[in-house]
């Protein structure tokens, strides 16, 4: 494990970069958005996994000047799509912790403006445990990203109990069904009712389906069966660094 000063100094060090990870449309397989996954380059271990320092950052409240700098990393991307004639957007993790900063939505604000990116290219991912945590504050937060334009996913759907009158609350225009379920959903008639039901509300409440964790051909037949919208998982790609991305497409297209 990792000390505060150590994951403080990697921070101002900029030992920290962004991984991609596509999200791709069922029906034709286009690469439509990515999700953006923390990775740490270590001078002596090399590639440490987020599960290693999140919550370290979490507890100790350096997940605030991280998130910003994953976020502008993340807009930086954007924006080198963008002049390459290709509109990706891109999501990025909020922890449960940053949602009670009510001043982020409009520091985001100001940084998409400064780069010319459409706001909807950045999209917030929240799980939905951490919305259960703070409702107050995360949903003034939440209304403000919405209020500016931004895209709003709910990630790990169906691990946090959220209630329905909630989600009708926010105003998310992505669902990410967990993996638990869409690994299961194959051979499990339990699971696979799940990740219908979730299809069947996002889609009533106007919102995007995601199935998250696809790791098998079967898994994405059912899943385009069931008319779910995008997939992301190591069938389609495992997350890499954005050089890696073009090279992979044409692969997989
Ligand atoms: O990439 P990997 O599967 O190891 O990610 C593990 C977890 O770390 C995921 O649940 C993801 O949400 C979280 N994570 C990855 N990058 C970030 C980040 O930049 N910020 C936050 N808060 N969580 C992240
Ligand atoms: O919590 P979140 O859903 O943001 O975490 C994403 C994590 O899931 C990343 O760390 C990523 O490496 C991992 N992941 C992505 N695709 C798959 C997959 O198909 N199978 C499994 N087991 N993990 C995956
Ligand atoms: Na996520
Ligand atoms: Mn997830």
């Amino acid at each position: 494990t990792f000390d505060e000063d150590e994951l403080d100094k990697a921070i101002n060090d900029d030992q920290f970069v962004l991984y991609y990870q596509p999200k791709v449309l069922l029906k034709s397989g286009r690469m439509v958005s990515v999700e953006a996954l923390a990775r740490w380059h270590h001078p002596e271990i090399g590639v440490v996994n987020p599960v290693h320092f999140i919550p370290m950052m979490e507890s100790s409240g350096l997940i605030a000047p991280m998130t910003i700098k994953m976020i502008d990393l993340a807009l930086d991307q954007v924006r080198l799509w963008c002049e390459q004639g290709r509109n990706i957007a891109v999501g990025v993790n909020l922890s449960a912790a940053i949602l009670s900063n009510t001043d982020l939505p409009d520091m985001l604000i100001q940084k998409t403006r400064d780069l010319n990116i459409p706001p909807e290219l950045l999209t917030l991912e929240i799980t939905e445990s951490s919305l259960i945590q703070n409702a107050a504050l995360s949903l003034e937060t939440l209304a403000r990203f919405k209020l500016h334009g931004f895209s709003l996913s709910i990630d790990d759907f169906g691990t946090g109990y959220s209630s329905m009158q909630q989600l009708n609350r926010i105003p998310f225009s992505e669902l990410k069904i967990d993996r638990s379920f869409v690994s299961n959903a194959c051979h499990d008639k339990t699971h696979k009712a799940i990740v219908e039901a979730n299809i069947s509300l996002a889609h009533n409440l106007n919102m995007q389906t995601v199935a998250e964790g696809v790791e098998t051909v079967e898994d994405w037949q059912l899943l385009h069966e069931l008319n779910c919208d995008l997939a992301q998982g190591y069938f389609i790609a495992k997350p890499m660094p954005a050089e890696a991305l073009s090279q992979w497409e044409q692969e997989w297209l």
